[in-house]
């Protein structure tokens, strides 16, 4: 059984999935905190958990053009400068389980808590690649792939690629990393190493790194052919080409209402009610407004405060917590909450899923709205 030796997870995470694991924390608890704890940090495995020995872990790394080949232990890793960056991860299907409401989609029923956010230290990937010769100028690749351990009953490993210029831009802060939250990276997360692509969707985070391997071509891995990519809403199994979509790598400005919850009875205040949530872009961009309406998007306000880590676009890896008040109209009992985010390039969310849908229910950020019952 590939699945005998899974690790414990907190009893909070309400899985999707058992065998591979997949499990989300409670939306209410997932914005308590700026940084998420690791045991409430959404776990997303194609795959069983590996079991590595962190001292007897080994990275290869690949150049195909020089055909130069390295072997990296998790001590050489660790003797890199430390680099910390607060990233935010989110699966390219986090909020599918709304977008279903349209017509039906394949891939697991996330709600909108397939998101954290964490403080991730290890070694930056463009020291580890300069090391090699691979530097901005010197390479004729495009890509770097990377293949975790873990592996289908095929013995075929989990993989994703991301651009090169990404990896080698000191700004980018693509990290190995080895560290989460100050701790050792927990094994649902990728222990010993996983790459931390800020900005970039969970998929190309890989986990439990085994090799690396600087490319022209785009990683081979089904999750990056055939998998994780948008198409328009008249595209369906039937008649899909993957080929005619790029992978996704910089997701877009997504939020969600975390408080109240859909079917709740909130109690007015003074005509108004409390909302709060998280937001957040891909691409290190930032979060500079969140607009709320409690009348299903007739009236909007922005929400009164956003708490974010210091980082600055276009660096701006991690997301923001938002608070609100808002009015809610008299001799009513039941109101329609929305929220709708607007990152630094003045992005902003679609109005609604229809116009969105897509078969694999994928980049599904539209307004969220949520229903709930006043009490007075
Ligand atoms: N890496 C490996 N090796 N195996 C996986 O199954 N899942 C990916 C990515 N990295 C995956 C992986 C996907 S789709 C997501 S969304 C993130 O990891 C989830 O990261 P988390 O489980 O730490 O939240
Ligand atoms: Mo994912």
């Amino acid at each position: 059984d590939p699945y005998a030796n899974e690790p414990r997870r907190h009893i909070t995470l309400k899985p999707s999935s058992k065998q591979p694991f997949n499990a989300e924390p409670p939306l209410s608890l997932l914005v308590d905190n700026l940084i998420t704890p690791n045991e409430l940090f959404y776990v997303r495995n194609h795959l069983p958990v590996p079991d590595i020995d962190a001292s007897a872990y080994e990275l290869e790394l690949l150049d195909e053009e020089t055909q130069k080949e390295k072997t990296l232990t998790l001590k050489d890793i660790k003797k890199y400068p430390k680099h910390t960056v607060t990233s935010t991860v989110m699966c390219g299907g986090n909020r599918r389980s709304e977008m279903i409401k349209v017509k039906p989609v394949k891939g697991l029923s996330w709600g909108q808590a397939a998101i954290g956010n964490a403080v991730w230290s290890g070694a930056r990937l463009c020291d580890v690649l300069k090391d090699m010769g691979i530097e901005d100028g010197k390479t004729s690749a495009f890509h770097v792939q990377f293949e975790g351990i873990d592996t289908d009953p095929t013995n075929m490993p989990y993989g994703g690629s991301i651009q090169i210029e990404k990896a080698l831009d000191p700004h980018g802060d693509v990290i190995l990393a080895y560290e989460m939250n100050g701790e050792p990276i927990p094994r649902d997360h990728g222990y010993p190493v996983r790459v931390i692509v800020p900005g970039v969707v969970g998929a190309r985070n890989v986990k439990w790194l085994g090799k690396i391997i600087v490319s022209k071509n785009e990683s081979n891995a089904h999750w990056q052919q055939n998998d994780y990519k948008g198409f328009a809403p008249n595209v369906d199994w039937d008649t899909v080409d993957f080929k005619k979509s790029p992978a996704i790598q910089e997701l877009p400005v997504i939020s969600a209402i975390c408080e109240p919850l859909e079917g709740e009875v909130v109690k007015v205040k003074n005509g108004k009610i409390k909302i709060k949530g998280y937001a957040w872009s891909g691409g290190g961009r930032k979060i500079i407004r969140v607009d709320v309406s409690s009348d299903g998007g007739k009236n909007w306000q922005a929400a009164d405060a956003l708490e974010s880590d210091e980082a600055r676009h276009p660096r701006a890896w991690g997301w923001s917590i938002w608070t609100a008040e808002v009015p809610v109209p008299e001799g009513r009992f039941e109101v329609q909450l929305c929220a709708k985010a607007i990152d630094s390039q003045y992005n902003i969310q679609p109005e609604n899923f229809e116009n969105i849908w897509n078969f694999r229910g994928v980049l599904s950020n539209a307004y969220h709205r949520v229903n709930v019952k006043l009490s007075r």
